[in-house]
């Protein structure tokens, strides 16, 4: 393979983010493009906020709060207090600083510019030098169905702290979208295509539904490799565990996470990636026809997240 190895992750926010900036930090090894989920976008205070855009920009820009997992670091909040001395809806909390993004972003879409070109102008200003792409200029909702009723994501995920238990999930508006042409590009010439430990249903899954998406994916000669993001029976965060037991029926393990990415996905995935600390699966995945990997995965530091990158990329060289 040349010197510069094309890789593309397929990621939503948290641990996608941090699969992301493992390959950034690879420099010039690699030539990275990250094709992120918009399920998870919001209109508040007639703003386009794509959470999981936003946090892959700014972790892969090195100004991601890492404590929280989304925003900005340094950031102020005075328009927030204003907006509640207002009486408008603060449950989703947007920093100053991160809502120059959101203002950037809906004038550039209100001038005529696509998703996919408004995401392309932030992240080049916030030097960042992988291609950040969309994973369609079309929107796309994913609503989540409870006991008490069918609600929007950041609804379920943030004001409803993700405590009720999810029975269906829909993304709205997925029958129309389309890949894009980058999209499309950047997996033609892909070396290595990395499905990030992210949630597998409402991260994975709407990126793996647009319309076109498997197919590309199944048409490349590269490998296809999974990083778990359930380690030792639970999500390093958020719901993704609940998911697998109540939408995928599955045991929350990584081995009910390989049968289910197995199930769902056949033939696509080459290899999945788990931590040490489930070893104990490996067996299991190998019978999914999987090549399982076992490696640390908890890649909350820096060096953590450059080593699994470097694994990887040596797994695409042989
Ligand atoms: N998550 C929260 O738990 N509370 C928030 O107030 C919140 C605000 C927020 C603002 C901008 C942004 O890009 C993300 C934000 N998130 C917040 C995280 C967001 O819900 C998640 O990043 C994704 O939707 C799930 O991956």
């Amino acid at each position: 393979m040349k010197q510069r190895a094309n890789v593309v992750v397929l990621a939503g926010g948290f641990g996608g983010a941090r699969m992301a900036h493992g390959f950034e930090l690879l420099g010039d090894q690699v030539e990275l493009s990250v094709i992120v989920n918009t399920g998870d976008d919001l209109e508040l205070h007639g703003l386009l906020v794509s959470p999981d855009l936003d946090t892959v920009m700014y972790t892969l820009a090195g100004l991601a709060n890492d404590a929280t997992g989304w925003g900005l670091r340094n950031e102020t909040w005075s328009s927030a207090e204003m907006l509640a001395t207002y009486g408008a809806p603060t449950w989703f909390k947007l920093g100053d600083r991160d809502i120059a993004t959101h203002l950037v972003r809906t004038a550039g879409l209100r001038g005529g510019k696509t998703l996919t070109q408004v995401t392309a102008d932030l992240a080049a200003q916030l030097g960042v030098r992988a291609a950040l792409l969309p994973m369609t200029d079309q929107p796309i909702r994913t609503k989540v169905r409870t006991a008490a009723a069918w609600l929007d994501f950041q609804d379920y995920f943030v004001r409803r702290h993700h405590a009720d238990e999810v029975l269906e999930l829909r993304f709205d508006g997925m029958e129309a979208a389309t890949i894009t042409s980058e999209v499309a590009r950047a997996i033609e010439s892909a070396d290595l295509v990395v499905m990030a430990p992210s949630n597998p249903f409402v991260s994975i899954g709407p990126i793996l539904s647009i319309p076109g998406m498997a197919k590309a994916l199944l048409g490349v000669a590269a490998p296809v490799v999974a990083v778990s993001p359930i380690v030792g029976g639970s999500a390093v965060r958020g719901p993704a565990a609940d998911m697998l037991a109540a939408l995928a029926k599955v045991e929350p393990t990584a081995a009910g996470l390989a049968a289910y990415y197995a199930a769902t996905y056949p033939g696509l995935i080459y290899a999945l990636v788990l931590d040490r600390a489930d070893a104990e699966h490996e067996e299991a995945v190998a019978r999914t026809g999987m090549r399982p990997l076992i490696t640390n995965t908890l890649i909350g530091a820096a060096d953590a997240r450059r080593q699994l990158a470097e694994e990887l990329l040596a797994l695409a060289r042989h």
